[in-house]
């Protein structure tokens, strides 16, 4: 099938250019850090071999035996554990790929140009192969996530990524997307973050930037616009901007960059109308047009205050005050910083402020390499420093729900999970805490790594539950303590909105209306945090294990937690029965959890004329083969949009939200479960299908390990529930 985003690299491409020696990549695991390294002498292959992991991301062959067909579920999860158990690393984790958006390579690659950063020939080699795998076949642009059209944001800024690492003009395939650029109206039709960049670059004058005031961070606290209320994304990405814009900094004209200047614009540089141009934005990338507020806020700032009311003493302090908070950053994460959005405009700011040899350009110099991941079409950057804790949660929960945890085959592989849980809790909070803005992480896990640091609501619940599973066993050991699982609830405790839900990285602190002043273009949702109905079942889930087992413990709190938050998940459901989700592809990932939560209630198919509303709204959507496909499209819409094919990690979440509704007709589910059985190789494992994750409503991003881990999920519930029977 000719799924784009799948793994199949476009052959054309991929074949062409020069390749690294795939059998010299090695990936490092340091007590959960990950980094990919290319070994450049014999001795040192010699010395460190490739694992099987190694040689799975890179799509080598793995060596790995056929297995005896499975004919039950509980079969088919042992086929699947057989093979995802030798992915596990040493720490206890699965590390994997976390690609799909395209706007993270470009920040990189202009940061080590502007910082003179030596860059491995190695990794130059293979993100030129990466973009060529993935430029778009019909025009030869790039858009903003791996399936997703081609747009200017992705285009120009792949392109000088390309150019930046060596590739030349003339290039055919860089012939082409130029000429795509150019259909769309060139650089000057790029959002505003693009703008920066291209900037920052030198490539770009910087009166084609909307404003981006550092002095916002002066405002008192109760400002309902202070960007201390802001979604924790945007605030942290529009700090290092800021500090940028404020002193106009720019990369000095080299060859390269003179040479960009001509080929990222349609008109002549020199008679390009920069300020002309600061709100021209191709349609390809106006998915969330600014608003006139905003517009008529930025008249203001361009004509009257940057001109004559912002004085030199107001400059000095605001950048004084930006840098202080970026530091801050800094040091709260040990320079791995919140995501590779911020992490490289850091570096940058590092670099102006405290120049190229300090000890903190080199920190962050280090620490990029975190967000490097190698696969077989190249190397990309993923949206966080790895997926570790998350997946490790998730990876417990589902072999638990097939009920394998005292099986010798993968009790020592649990154990180890359970482990990195523990390595990987917070037991502090952030070195630079209040005055920082962070809200508080002892007892919380986040989604990556504990160094990271950042409190996310549901990593909490989900390791919280992981953990308070495992060790309600007595084979396991009780690694993490009784004060520590109540730490995690108390600071669950906290998470909780007004509205009943949760939201991701901290309970909302400023009102959607900030959503007017949302100047990115290219993304929704943006400016504040929401309440989500993933993120508050999470939650309640995890109260609710941490209630049966600690029943005494902050008991009226914890029940009226529990039903405030349900409320919420009663009231979010739509007309038609469904939950729009933000994290994942889309409705069958929020009715998976919102049923989940209802449940946990006891409110079953059977008793709740909301539940049978959500169950006939899957019901409805099955699919010939037995599966459910939802495409991309429904998270941009908001209204679910048919995949041409069904998919296993789809299929997997309606299984269990079904399972939890306790949905009577049992042949529903079964049908399911024998197409995602029918896809599971000889080996145990699944292949890559389309791509699984969102952020923003409208950029995607991939979970590689979730065809392993719901799959399993839901075929160990189905055991559990219905008997191990053959299902072929
Ligand atoms: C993530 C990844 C994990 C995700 C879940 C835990 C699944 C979710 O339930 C809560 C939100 C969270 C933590 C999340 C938030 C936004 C992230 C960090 C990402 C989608 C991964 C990449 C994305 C980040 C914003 C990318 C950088 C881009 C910007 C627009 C700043």
């Amino acid at each position: 099938h000719d799924e784009k985003g799948a793994n199949g690299a476009i052959a054309a491409n991929s074949t062409a250019g020069s390749k690294t020696d795939y059998s010299r990549w090695r990936l490092l695991d340091e007590n959960g850090r990950q980094t990919w390294q290319y070994l450049e002498t014999d001795d040192q292959v010699e010395k460190w071999p490739q694992t099987v992991a190694d040689r799975y991301h890179l799509g080598l062959p793995t060596g790995l035996p056929d297995l005896p067909p499975a004919k039950t579920p509980i079969q088919a999860v042992e086929n699947g554990l057989t093979f995802f158990k030798e992915l596990q690393l040493p720490s206890g984790q699965w590390a994997c790929e976390y690609g799909g958006p395209m706007f993270l390579l470009p920040g990189l690659a202009v940061t080590w140009y502007v910082t003179e950063t030596e860059v491995p020939e190695a990794y130059k080699t293979e993100i030129k192969n990466y973009l060529l795998a993935r430029q778009n076949p019909v025009d030869g642009g790039w858009g903003l996530h791996i399936e997703g059209e081609s747009s200017v944001f992705g285009t120009a800024m792949n392109y000088t990524v390309m150019r930046l690492l060596g590739m030349d003009a003339e290039d055919p395939r860089m012939i082409k997307a130029r000429g795509t650029l150019h259909k769309m109206g060139g650089a000057t039709h790029a959002p505003h973050w693009a703008k920066w960049w291209l900037a920052v670059l030198g490539v770009a004058k910087w009166d084609i930037v909307n404003p981006v005031p550092p002095e916002l961070w002066l405002l008192p606290d109760w400002v309902p616009i202070h960007p201390w209320r802001w979604w924790i994304h945007m605030r942290q990405v529009y700090l290092p901007m800021g500090f940028v814009y404020s002193k106009k900094w720019s990369y000095k004209l080299t060859p390269l960059t003179e040479s960009l200047q001509k080929e990222l614009f349609v008109e002549e540089y020199e008679s390009i109308n920069w300020n002309g141009h600061r709100n021209s934005i191709a349609p390809q990338d106006n998915y969330h047009p600014k608003t006139w507020i905003l517009n008529t806020i930025n008249w203001i700032l361009v004509y009257i205050w940057i001109p004559f009311l912002r004085f030199d003493w107001l400059i000095k302090r605001a950048e004084e005050w930006a840098y202080q908070l970026i530091k801050f950053e800094d040091e709260n994460t040990n320079y791995a910083c919140l995501a590779p959005a911020n992490a490289p405009m850091n570096l940058i700011c590092a670099y102006i402020e405290e120049g190229p040899d300090s000890f903190a350009v080199k920190k962050h110099r280090e620490k990029l390499a975190d967000y490097l991941w190698v696969k077989n079409e190249g190397m990309l950057m993923n949206g966080t420093n790895g997926v570790q804790i998350w997946d490790t949660s998730f990876l417990i929960q589902a072999a638990v729900s097939a009920g394998v945890q005292n099986d010798p085959r993968w009790k020592p592989m649990l154990t180890k999970a359970l482990d990195f849980l523990e390595k990987q809790q917070m037991v502090e909070n952030p070195p630079h805490y209040e005055v920082a803005y962070r809200q508080a992480s002892k007892g919380a896990w986040a989604f990556s790594t504990r160094e990271q640091g950042y409190t996310v609501s549901d990593c909490t619940a989900e390791g919280l539950k992981s953990v308070l599973l495992l060790q309600s066993f007595s084979s396991y050991p009780d690694l993490v303590s009784d004060e520590r699982l109540r730490w995690s609830a108390d600071l669950l405790l906290t998470m909780q909105n007004p509205s009943g839900g949760c939201a991701s990285y901290e309970p909302t602190r400023g009102s959607t209306k900030l959503e007017w002043l949302n100047a990115a273009e290219v993304f929704d949702r943006i400016m504040v945090e929401y309440d989500y109905p993933e993120c508050t079942t999470a939650v309640v889930t995890a109260l609710c294990a941490f209630r049966k087992q600690f029943p005494k413990y902050r008991r009226a709190e914890i029940d009226a937690f529990i039903e405030r938050a349900v409320g919420y998940i009663r009231r979010a459901q739509r007309e038609d029965g469904s939950w729009y989700g933000s994290w994942g592809i889309c409705f069958t990932y929020a009715g998976m959890f919102a049923l989940e939560s209802l449940r946990s209630v006891g409110e079953t198919y059977e008793n709740s004329e909301r539940v049978r509303r959500a169950c006939h709204f899957f019901v409805e959507r099955q699919m010939e083969d037995g599966g459910w496909g939802e495409s991309y499209k429904s998270c941009e819409d908001l209204v679910w949009r048919n995949h041409e094919r069904s998919q296993v990690v789809q299929t997997a979440w309606v299984c269990i939200g079904l399972m939890e509704a306790e949905f009577p007709d049992k042949t529903v589910i079964a049908k399911a479960l024998k197409m995602i059985m029918s896809r599971q190789q000889a080996n145990g494992e699944w292949l890559q299908e389309a791509i699984e994750g969102v952020f923003n409503n409208s950029c995607m991003i991939s979970y590689p390990n979730y065809k392993f881990i719901f799959p399993m999920k839901a075929l160990g519930m189905y055991a559990r529930k219905y008997g191990d029977e053959t299902l072929l």
